[in-house]
This record gives C-alpha cells, sequence and structure tokens, in this order.
C-alpha cells in the first residue's frame, strides 16, 4: 500500500515552545545550529520526521518565532497541510501570535491545530484566563470555535493526546496531488564536496525520480537528478508532500538559492509583472500610496518590487478585497492562483495576502487600453 506524505507547520511567538514541542512528538532537536544553540532562539526552519503506525508518512517544519525571521516562518509554511498554532500558556496571545495566524490564513491554510504549551508554569486560574482571552481572540477570525489541546511539553503531559489527534486529522485530510508537473521550491542549498550542489525543499506537487531530467526557474537552467534524500535516507522518488534532497548535475549553487523552483514542465518561464487578488489585514494600519516599494513573499521566496493598484491611488487600512499589479524587481516562477503574503517594504509591516490571478500579467497601460475596447 502507498503510504500518503503530509507536511505539519509549526506557527507562534518567539519562546512560546514551538522547538520543544516538536522535541516531545518527535524526539528531534531542530535548533542545530550554533547560533540557535547560544542564543537560545530559533533562526532557520527544522525538519522532523514524525513516526507513527497508521502508514503515514509525516515531517515536521519547524519555524522561528522572531518577527525578523520571518520570511523564513513563510517560507516554511508555504508547502504545509497542517499547522500547529503554538500559545504560551503564561504568556497568551502575542503579537507574532496574531500575525502568524494572518499568514496562516493568507495562505489559505485553514487546517490548523490549537496548542497551549508550558501549562506546568501556570496554575489553574490563569490557565482559565488565558483560555478565556484566546476564545475572545480568535473569536471573528477563521480559528473561532476551534478546540484548544493543552501540553507540558517537558514532561510530555498532554503530548501522546495531541499526537492521536494530529494523526486523525491528517486522515480526514486529503493527501497532494502527485499527478500533473513536479513543483518543488528551494528552502536551502549547499554545496557538498565529492557530490556538488544539493537542494532541499518539500515537494508541493507531481513527484520527482533519480535520473529525471529538470528546470529550474527563474533562470531556466537545465540539470539531472543525481540522486534523492527523504531524512537522510536515499530514495528512488519522492512525492508530493514529502521533503526532499536533491543532488544535482552540473549546477552553479548560485542558480538554486532558496526561492528558486525545480520542475519537470518544459514550457514555462518565469515573470517580473503579476496580478493579485489581495485581502488586506486587520493588522495594516497604516496606509501605502500607488508604486508603494512591497516585499512579495511566496512558495520560499521573497521579492522586492512595487504595488500598483488599478483602483485607487492609496491602499488605507480597513478594506477587505482589492485587486493590483505587482511589478517586481526580479522575475519569479508563480502559478495561478498561488498563494502570497505582501509586506510593506520599509518599515516592515503584514499588508495582508491572497492569490496570483495572472502571472504573466500586461503592462497596466496595456490592461487598461484592453478594459476600455
Ligand atoms: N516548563 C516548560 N517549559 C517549556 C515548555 N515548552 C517550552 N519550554 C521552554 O521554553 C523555552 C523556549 O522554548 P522553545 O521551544 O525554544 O521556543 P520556540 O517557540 O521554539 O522559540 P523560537 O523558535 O525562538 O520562536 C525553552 O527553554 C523550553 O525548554 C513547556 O511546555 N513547559
Ligand atoms: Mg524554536
Amino acid at each position: 500500500m502507498n503510504k500518503q506524505h503530509y507536511t505539519i507547520g509549526l506557527a507562534g511567538h518567539i519562546d512560546h515552545g514551538k522547538t520543544e514541542l516538536v522535541k516531545a512528538l518527535t524526539n528531534v532537536d531542530t535548533d542545530r545550529l550554533k547560533e540557535e544553540k547560544e542564543r537560545k532562539i530559533s533562526i532557520e526552519l527544522g525538519y522532523a520526521p514524525l513516526i507513527n503506525e497508521d502508514n503515514l508518512n509525516v515531517s515536521i517544519i519547524d519555524v522561528p518565532g522572531h518577527e525578523k525571521f520571518i520570511r523564513q516562518m513563510i517560507s516554511g509554511v508555504s508547502s504545509i497541510d497542517l499547522s500547529l498554532l503554538v500559545i504560551a500558556a503564561n504568556e497568551g496571545v502575542m503579537p507574532q501570535t496574531l500575525e502568524h495566524m494572518e499568514i496562516l490564513n493568507h495562505l489559505g491554510l485553514h487546517d490548523v491545530m490549537i496548542v497551549l504549551t508550558k501549562i506546568d508554569q501556570v496554575d489553574e486560574e490563569l490557565l482559565t484566563m488565558v483560555r478565556e482571552d484566546l476564545n475572545d481572540t480568535l473569536t471573528g477570525t477563521f480559528l473561532e470555535g476551534q478546540s484548544c489541546f493543552e501540553v507540558d511539553s517537558v514532561s510530555k503531559k498532554g503530548i501522546s493526546q495531541l499526537n492521536e489527534a494530529i494523526l486523525n486529522k491528517l486522515k480526514s485530510l486529503n493527501s497532494r496531488p502527485t499527478e500533473g508537473h513536479l513543483v518543488l521550491p528551494v528552502d536551502q542549498s549547499f554545496h557538498l564536496h565529492g557530490i556538488g550542489t544539493i537542494i532541499r525543499g518539500t515537494v508541493t506537487q507531481g513527484s520527482l525520480r533519480v535520473g529525471e531530467k529538470i528546470y529550474l526557474l527563474p533562470n531556466g537552467s537545465k540539470a539531472q537528478v543525481k540522486g534523492l534524500h527523504h531524512f537522510n535516507q536515499p530514495v528512488n522518488e519522492v512525492f508530493a508532500g514529502q521533503r526532499a534532497a536533491v543532488a544535482l548535475n552540473n549546477v552553479d549553487l548560485a542558480d538554486v538559492n532558496r526561492g528558486a523552483v525545480l520542475t519537470n514542465y518544459a514550457n514555462t518561464t518565469a515573470s517580473s509583472r503579476i496580478d493579485i487578488e489581495l485581502n488586506v489585514s486587520f493588522l495594516f494600519n497604516s496606509s501605502i500610496k500607488q508604486r508603494a516599494p512591497i516585499k512579495l513573499h511566496t512558495g520560499t521566496s521573497e521579492i522586492y518590487g512595487k504595488v500598483i493598484f488599478f483602483d485607487r491611488n492609496r491602499l488605507e487600512p480597513d478594506e477587505d478585497v482589492i485587486y493590483a499589479q505587482l511589478v517586481l524587481d526580479q522575475p519569479i516562477y508563480v502559478l495561478k492562483d498561488q498563494r502570497f503574503i505582501l509586506r510593506r517594504a520599509t518599515p516592515v509591516e503584514l499588508i495582508g495576502g491572497g492569490k496570483v490571478i495572472e502571472p504573466f500579467a500586461n503592462n497596466i497601460h496595456t490592461t487598461k487600453r484592453l478594459l476600455s475596447c
């Protein structure tokens, strides 16, 4: 019987116990870097397999909570099936709890389980207050009415119940389509002496085999798959939903930075002008003018550019859905309906998110001319 492949992503404020929770669930410490150990914070994405007896192939992605590392957070959750929104009982809802919640919402990641950690750090009275505060925060959001799991990750109280609920939830979700062309956004790349260029990422669509010819976007160069690993095990094929490390023949490291995409679809190219449907976040409370500099996050890439509104000269808060064009500083490979997050370039602030409605957009003047015909 074929295994089903799923990826779970963590989300939540700094120090709220995401890495400790991953450790309690998987026995893997995802804070591997020396700097992470010294500063006692997560900086990079961390990965761990969730071993289970249900024949499900489950990967967990741990993300940093610090607001400075939001880019890593967005790229980490961009390819997940289920998220665990972590809130520490001794602090309750904090700024990145809300920001991460909005990021999940705008990326269309609505399968979320809420986990209250550090319950050993509070008494029953404070726990009741935190539950009420959380309930108030979630009211009116896409997470209204969600049940909440309570754990102490250090003593593992509540972990086996959470583990069981996670597996039951995954079984109720549709697995990602393994048919269709390959989409593998790169989240790490490095050079390994004697082997060459290696990339890591989560396959979001399709599958990939050893020996297969692939294309690297945005630059369009061709390469061949020399070898594949899934969590340090050599494999012949990887499928949508799985983590993969891919050894590539004849590829410069510079061509496969985080944000590049591997595909086996020949007839495609990158674009630097895209039309978007943008849902404005309730956290956006300043205003931006026509052609303001923005940061686009989609897949694992982060690209600067300008926003051009179709119907206004300024975007104010309290808007719902608007349509706009992004003119990007570098070309990007995106698909129609692909989800994204939009942030103001300086000072950095979440504007909102939505989906790409036209990956190869016309110059705005051409669009206006076409509309007036
Ligand atoms: N007592 C207790 N301590 C916890 C629990 N969860 C986490 N901690 C501790 O809280 C501290 C922060 O936990 P982390 O898991 O590193 O927090 P994080 O959310 O991964 O932090 P960032 O990745 O930097 O955002 C560590 O010292 C953990 O051991 C818990 O349930 N109970
Ligand atoms: Mg961490």
